[in-house]
């Protein structure tokens, strides 16, 4: 098995392995470069949706997405798709997955299944780099609030992809949610802090308004999509990546149009967080 570095903060690629015949040695390592590193970028693979499956049970337990169309045959993979004639792609602005959980999922599997021929790049953002990049003043007044995270206002019958072209391939427009974490957390394996608001889910700060909230948040915002703390992954055929929601963002690029682009994910179930 080979590793090799993708940027400064995130991301490492690694060739010369199978997934799906893969030594309990291997996967620890695999699972520490995950950890330490934010995403794994496995190339090379030719994986079964059954071995997809049985790889994410290395992990721990899978966490059922909501919302994303479900592949017919697997109930645990949920399919991230854009066909030809569609304009709004899933995931598109920076990110975490499912940080509107109670107990946010731990990572994602996913696999490169139809992949436009350019394009569709996936960015990756280390937000333990982002959180050091703060001063000492702001960490510190980071570190005394909360903030209450929902999907609602993204998924609902009246959110914002049902005013686009993925309108009808969304599920879950009844689903209610909203978990409250800390702004900073403790990476649960590392110990490492991270920032964990995100752009997309995070709502406000626990006990301050929606107004007083989002400049503090936007500020935030911007400084997790700094270019230097991001890596790009570009797939290619056979190229599985696994990330850890909690120490990363995530988005995918939507420079496609008129080509189909379909992967395979399967959320792994994650641990209370705190700070
Ligand atoms: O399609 C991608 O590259 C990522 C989409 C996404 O946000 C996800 O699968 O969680
Ligand atoms: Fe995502």
């Amino acid at each position: 098995m080979k590793m090799s570095a993708m940027s400064e903060h995130v991301g490492i690629e690694v060739s010369d392995v199978d997934l799906a015949a893969m030594s309990d040695a291997d996967l620890a390592a695999i699972k520490d470069a995950v950890f330490q590193h934010g995403v794994v970028a496995v190339r090379d693979q030719a994986i079964s949706p059954q071995q997809h499956i049985a790889f994410a049970n290395r992990w721990g337990g899978i966490d059922i997405n909501n919302y994303f169309p479900v592949n017919g045959e697997f109930a645990e993979i949920a399919e991230v798709r854009k066909a030809e004639n569609q304009t709004t792609n899933i995931g598109g602005g920076w990110h975490t997955d499912h940080s509107y959980d109670q107990v946010p999922a731990m990572g994602s599997i996913l696999v490169a299944r139809e992949l436009p021929p350019s394009g569709g790049d996936t960015l990756f953002a280390s937000m333990g780099a982002a959180y050091d990049s703060l001063s000492d003043g702001l960490k510190a007044t980071l570190e005394t609030l909360k903030a209450v995270h929902s999907a609602d206002h993204v998924y609902r019958a009246d959110g914002y992809y049902a005013q686009t072209d993925m309108a009808a391939d969304l599920r879950g427009h009844d689903q209610v949610t909203r978990a409250v974490h800390p702004v900073v957390i403790r990476h649960p394996v590392t110990g490492r802090k991270v920032l964990y608001v995100n752009g997309a889910f995070t709502l406000h700060f626990e006990g301050w308004t929606r107004e007083e909230s989002m400049p503090l948040l936007n500020y935030l915002v911007s400084v997790g999509a700094r270019a230097e703390f991001a890596c790009r992954l570009h797939w290619q055929p056979g190229t599985v990546a696994i990330w850890d929601n909690r120490s990363t963002w995530h988005l995918a690029m939507n420079d496609y149009h008129g080509h189909k682009r379909v992967m395979h994910r399967i959320t792994l179930s994650g641990v209370p967080l705190a700070a």
